[in-house]
């Protein structure tokens, strides 16, 4: 089978991560709108499109959105790369299970990056399910050529056989940079004109039906592509062993055991099951390599191949390590990793104004529905302050649920979300909560900013993925217009009125929405002078500290000293010290506290 894509002329060599080269590969693939929410490993393919020019690219409030959006370019004719991170892909699950049987105008990509190992995540999935669940073909790069060259090979794939292609990430593939050979060039496509056509666009029952029975005679054309495909492709060498593998877990093969045959799968979905029969037969043993779940070993098995057991880790990443010792081979030499680095637990930054309702809801003793951001932090000692954590959203339909248990023993029950989350997710839990007549409070906390995942505009930040100025979502009026009783704004960094405001709102019946709002730390440049603790005033008390602030230390002594390199001058550990020994001095050094 020929595909032009895999002869593209090589002018430029470059070095990406495998999210820049999905980038570059869908821009060469002539795409017009790119579309997704930010999540950690995925983020940087949209800016990184975003940044090439001339294709339009935006942030959607969630997934399941921009899938949505996604499929209406392509039901417009034109191509579309959908973007997001694994658990978004759930969110996204209930368009992607539809458009399968659809269909696309023109192609239609959704790049999904699952994190093996939860480096940035509160599970870890494997997304090859949700090809095979959904009916769709996965394409899986091993590096960063093959991010660039399959993700181009996915949008003619997406067009040839009428259907959504996912293209699957890990971290590993999404943030090692490796040499890229691009043509630079843009595809040409031509626009197809939208045509009414029920019985393809229109998704009902009568409809559904007989797109049901395509779908299936779509996917037997797609095997049948993906027995033939260059994307697939069979390594001879040693036949004494011959291992079947995807993703990043070629390279580690390919390390660890250099003299095996390989499969490598570029199509995880569906399975060249023809091909898997024929390097079966030409190698004495054959196993599957693979991370996350067995989801190629218990479809192999399940088709009656015979697999060697490698006992290879379910759980977590793999390494070339762990597949030397699991084949009996020699351990491949690598540079050998620092030993000894001090551990640098993750934590809210110095000047972060979540740090000042986390302080004030420890001191009403609050139980806490917490939520997915930076503000997740706040579960850490010394703040200790979140009681709860599931996914996005999550924070204000548990505190609704914990709130009809009256298990907390009298304790406030305040639900905390930041403000990309609670645009993500948070407003129809908060719809439930006045719809269903519930108590509670709700603090969103607003920083201006999708801060964990490297500073993204959201619909409450007015600021687009090109940095435009949008309409900036007015929370207050969101929130009474809702039908939320009481909807209060405070200033984080004013720990008094926070923590006063806080209190009247749980003491109070009915539901409450408190808006603590303040911008990121990092977003702002301090001109504040740090701060130091005078020792003649400090009693150690430990107040200052139990802040949780990386700028202040504790010495072996007890007395606690603050580190005027990294103080802003945020003044919240001042608030807190009731001797007064906090107190300002001269600029440490002339970059102020954080980025402009
Ligand atoms: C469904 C889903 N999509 C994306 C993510 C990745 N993610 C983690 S936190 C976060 C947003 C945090 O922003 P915000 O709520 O404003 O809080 P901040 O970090 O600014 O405090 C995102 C997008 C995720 N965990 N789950």
């Amino acid at each position: 089978m020929e595909y032009p894509f895999l002869e593209v002329t090589r002018l430029t060599r470059s070095l990406m991560s495998g999210n820049e080269a999905v980038a570059h590969g869908a821009m060469e693939a002539g795409v017009s709108v790119g579309v997704g929410y930010p999540g950690t490993p995925s983020t940087e393919v949209l800016e990184s499109l975003a940044k090439l020019g001339g294709v339009r690219c935006q942030w959607a409030p969630n997934e399941k959105v921009a899938a949505e959006v996604g499929a209406g370019v392509s039901y417009g004719g034109q191509r579309t790369l959908v973007t997001m991170k694994h658990v978004g892909l759930n969110v996204a699950a209930d368009p992607l299970f539809t458009l399968s049987y659809i269909g696309v105008g023109g192609g239609y990509v959704l790049l999904v990056a699952d994190d093996p190992g939860m480096h940035s995540s509160q599970n870890e999935q494997d997304s090859r399910n949700y090809a095979a669940f959904a009916k769709v073909p996965m394409l899986e790069p091993s590096s960063s050529q093959e991010a660039f060259e399959f993700t181009r090979a996915a949008f003619d794939i997406s067009e040839r056989f009428d259907t959504p292609v996912l293209v699957r990430t890990t971290t590993r593939i999404a943030h090692s940079k490796g040499l890229v050979e691009t043509t630079g060039d843009r595809a040409p496509i031509e626009p197809i004109p939208f045509k009414p056509k029920a019985e393809k666009w229109v998704m009902m029952p009568a409809n559904a039906r007989a797109r049901r029975v395509n779908l299936d005679s779509r996917m037997a054309l797609l095997e049948e592509f993906s027995n033939q495909s260059e994307l697939n492709r069979i390594e001879m060498r040693s036949s004494e062993l011959g291992i079947i593998v995807s993703g990043i877990a070629y390279e580690y093969v390919r390390e660890a055991l250099p003299n095996a045959s390989v499969l490598k799968l570029g199509i995880v979905n569906p399975l060249p099951v023809t091909l898997i029969a024929e390097f079966a037969s030409k190698v004495d043993r054959l196993a599957v390599v693979e991370e996350l779940d067995p989801y190629m070993t218990s479809r192999l098995l399940a088709l009656g191949i015979e697999l060697v057991e490698t006992g290879l880790p379910r759980i977590g990443e793999l390494t070339p390590d762990r597949i030397a010792q699991a084949f009996g081979a020699q351990a491949p030499e690598l540079r050998a990793a620092v030993k000894d680095l001090p551990p640098r637990p993750p934590l809210l930054c110095p000047g972060c104004p979540h740090r000042g309702v986390y302080w004030a809801l420890g001191k009403l003793k609050a139980v806490v529905t917490g939520d997915i951001g930076c503000y997740t932090l706040g579960a850490l000692p010394p703040l200790s302050a979140m009681d709860t954590c599931v996914c996005m959203g999550a924070s204000v339909s548990m505190a609704h649920g914990l709130g009809m248990t009256g298990a907390t023993g009298g304790r406030p029950i305040v639900g905390v979300i930041g403000d990309s989350t609670f645009a993500h997710s948070g407003i129809t839990g908060l719809l439930d909560m006045v719809y269903n007549g519930a108590d509670g409070t709700i603090v969103i906390l607003d920083n201006r900013t999708t801060a964990m995942t490297g500073h993204q505009g959201n619909p409450v930040s007015g600021r687009t993925l090109s940095g435009d100025a949008a309409p900036a979502l007015d929370l207050e009026a969101l929130c009474t217009s809702l039908g939320v009783q009481s909807v209060r704004r405070v200033d984080p960094l004013d720990l008094a009125t926070t923590r006063a405001v806080l209190a009247e709102e749980t003491e109070r019946a009915g539901l409450s929405v408190v808006i603590a709002q303040s911008p990121c730390a990092l977003l702002v440049r301090s001109d504040a002078d740090p701060f130091a603790v005078d020792e003649e005033l400090c009693t150690r008390c430990g107040a200052c500290v139990r802040l949780g602030c990386p700028a202040i230390m504790k010495l072996p002594s007890g007395q606690p000293v603050i580190d005027t390199a990294i103080c802003v001058g945020c003044e919240q550990c001042v608030q807190v010290c009731r001797y007064s020994a906090i107190q300002a001095v001269g600029p440490a050094c002339d970059f102020g506290g954080g980025l402009s």
